[in-house]
């Protein structure tokens, strides 16, 4: 968009250059306890239902679907306008995460800080055979919000580490034999609870061990263009799509309705794709941020 809603100029910079931006207090005390909540509720329901040991980490994909207070965090007033500013209006969730990693052996601090063979090695968020890599970078076209719960202020207290500027970078270099990542530009997030960072996923990223002596408890939302397709559903529950918003509801994959004729008015002959050609009952998210430009 050519005009912001949310972003500060600074952001916007670090945002391109660092390929994140750090959002202090995003959560409320409150929020953050009722997210606790309901993450701990759903990692001891399936945590015994699929007897995980309770020292293991343990993720939940298509979070949004588990939990309703999950699903409110999709359109978090603080988070949403920042998000629309670095992607624009027609978007979709990608996938949602949910992340519990308790406290692991001591032994994991020996591991080289996301070695190939550590417990998380470095990455970037990319589909089986990668996005296309177009003049040595990896194209914009999705970021994350990550959601921290608990305290991650302490060295190892199993914080995401980003490298700053990789996002310009090629990933095939990680696995390059021999690469060795600049140490200037590791960043351990190191963040108070009810911190939310906004990432590129090209950022190349990994763990540190969580020595610590809790659980380390976190969410995430990516964001992507909605001609694009999800990772973690195609089309989410009837009874879910029935209790969003219109902008929830564009959120997590639908158009218009969620009942409409996504082809068009001449479906056989001529079909038109609504992802492709969207009307405007398809993005409210559109007359949403032109409404919050003209406050
Ligand atoms: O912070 C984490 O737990 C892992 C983040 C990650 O690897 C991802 O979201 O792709």
């Amino acid at each position: 968009m050519e005009k912001s809603i949310a972003i500060t100029e600074e952001q916007s910079r670090q945002f391109d250059e660092d390929g994140y931006i750090l959002i202090e207090d995003a959560l409320s005390p409150t929020e953050i306890e009722t997210l606790i909540e309901a993450v701990d509720e759903l990692d001891a329901h399936y945590r015994s239902e699929k007897e995980i040991g309770p020292d293991e980490p343990f993720q939940i994909r298509n979070a949004l679907a588990h939990h309703d207070e999950l699903l409110r965090l999709i359109d978090h007033p603080t988070l949403l306008p920042l998000v629309v500013d670095v992607l624009g209006v027609n978007i979709q969730i990608r996938t949602s995460h949910l992340d519990v990693r308790p406290p692991c052996p001591p032994e994991y601090a020996n591991q080289k800080l996301g070695s190939k063979d550590s417990f998380f090695p470095w990455h970037s968020d990319a589909p089986n055979f990668g996005y296309p890599i177009t003049n040595g970078r990896v194209p914009f076209v999705e970021v994350k919000v990550g959601y921290y719960l608990t305290d991650l202020t302490q060295h190892n207290s199993g914080a995401i580490c980003v490298v700053r500027g990789s996002h310009k970078m090629s990933p095939a270099l990680i696995h390059q034999d021999g690469y060795e990542i600049d140490p200037d530009r590791i960043v351990e997030v190191n963040v108070r609870p009810g911190t939310a960072m906004l990432w590129r996923t090209a950022l190349w990223h990994c763990l540190t061990p969580n020595l610590s002596n809790h659980a380390r408890k976190c969410l995430y939302y990516g964001y992507h263009y909605r001609w694009i397709r999800p990772a973690d559903y195609l089309h989410q529950a009837p009874d879910l799509i029935a209790r969003c918003t219109p902008i929830q509801r564009q959120l997590i994959g639908e158009l218009g309705t969620g009942k409409g004729n996504y082809l068009g008015d001449d479906a056989h002959v001529h079909p038109v794709s609504r992802h492709w050609r969207p009307e405007a009952a398809d993005i409210p998210l559109q007359a949403w941020a032109e409404a919050q430009l003209n406050q």
